[in-house]
This record gives C-alpha cells, structure tokens and sequence, in this order.
C-alpha cells in the first residue's frame, strides 16, 4: 500500500490493539506490520530508526512523520470520530483516565498478563506488589462504572478504549473479574461499540 498509515504493533499487546481498534473505528486505511515484542524485534536497527524508543505501537503517518505512545496514536487516529468529548471538562475527564491508565492500571495489570500468560512466569517470579496494585486500579474503575455507563459519561471514549485493552483478559493475569460486575458489563459494552470479538487467545 503506497503512502498509506503504517502501524507497526505486535497482536499480543493491548497497546497496541488500542491503536488498531480506533484505526478500525474512524475506518481508516492502514497497513498492520507485526512486530513479535518477545523476540527482541523492537530492538533491532531497523526498527529503532523507525522508533527510536524501541517500543510499539508506532505509526508512521502517510507523509512518514512518526507518532509512538499508543494514547498519543489514537488520539491522532481519533479526530473527527466522537471519541474525543467536544466539552472541555468531559474531554479533559477522558486524558484523566488516559493518564491514570499509563500509570495506575497498565503496569500493574498488563504487566502480569505479559509475565504470567505469554512468558509463563510462576507468581514466586512476580513482584508481589502487581497483584493489589491491579485490583486497586480494577476497584477504582468498578467505582466510576456503578454510577455511568462509560468512564466519561453516557457515551464511549478513548478512556474505555484505553482501559478495556488489558481489563478484558486481566483473568490472564490473575485478577478474577467476578468481584467487578459493573466492569463486566462495562467490557461487553465496550467490546460492542468497537465491534469486537471476545478475547480468543491471542490478543491481551
Ligand atoms: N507507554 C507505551 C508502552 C509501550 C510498550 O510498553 N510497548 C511494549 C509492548 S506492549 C514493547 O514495545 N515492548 C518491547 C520492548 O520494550 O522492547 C504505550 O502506551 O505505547
């Protein structure tokens, strides 16, 4: 495909489903370029001129400006779409929830995801501080979730597209999802507006 989106991103990663998912959403033209993040594929040459961060997702835009950061990607991804509030406060309340998922949900619960399901790392190999981090992150969403239907409000954002990625296959990792019913609810919600399957296996 000449001059077209690239998003370099490996299928395993909810970072980087985020990017494709918003892609999918706004029906963009993009070319997928799988990147296998385990076998040191974000570390070779190639790919560090690419990002020099040595991370996917990256895009790399039509006119081969690059974007890293997978809120930053579908941010850009998102304009025009309405996954991006129109009123200050509730756009503002949704970069709330961005942040807090970069900081508070993804590296606990991504983390162990990677850990336990993809390297098959035993708990006695885990920080033990992942696990309450995680179930902090999932109690604080399950708070919002008893009083809206969506982390922002009566309509989907960017914030559940950002937090459904790992929150869908956080049993992967270890959280049992049965004491958050309003989360569940809330991903079946979520899968349906992005018009996803349920995780098979092969996403996280
Ligand atoms: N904060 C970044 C995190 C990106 C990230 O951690 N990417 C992982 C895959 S989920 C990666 O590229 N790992 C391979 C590496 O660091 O070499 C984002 O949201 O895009």
């Amino acid at each position: 495909m000449a001059n077209a989106l690239k998003l370099y991103g490996s299928s395993n990663s909810g970072n980087c489903l985020k990017t494709k998912w918003v892609a999918d959403y706004a029906g963009a033209a993009y070319e997928w370029v799988e990147i296998d993040t385990f076998s040191g594929a974000t570390r070779t040459a190639d790919f560090l001129a690419i990002n020099p961060a040595g991370q996917v997702p990256a895009a790399v835009l039509p006119d081969g400006r690059l974007l890293a950061q997978s809120n930053a990607i579908m941010l850009h991804l998102a304009e025009g779409t309405g996954l991006v509030p129109g009123d200050a406060y509730e756009r503002a309340k949704m970069f709330e929830w961005l942040f807090w998922e970069q900081y508070s949900h993804e590296p606990a619960i991504a983390v162990r995801i990677a850990r336990k399901f993809f390297l098959g790392q035993s708990e006695d190999e885990l920080d033990p501080a992942l696990l309450p981090k995680g179930h902090a992150a999932l109690a604080r969403m399950e708070l919002q979730l008893k009083q809206t239907p969506y982390l922002v409000g009566d309509s989907l954002t960017l914030a559940d597209v950002a937090l459904v990625a790992y929150t869908r296959v956080a049993p992967r990792g270890g959280f049992d999802l049965a004491g958050y019913p309003f989360v569940k609810a809330w991903i079946s919600r979520v899968e349906k507006g992005l018009g996803l399957k349920s995780p098979d296996g092969s996403a996280s």
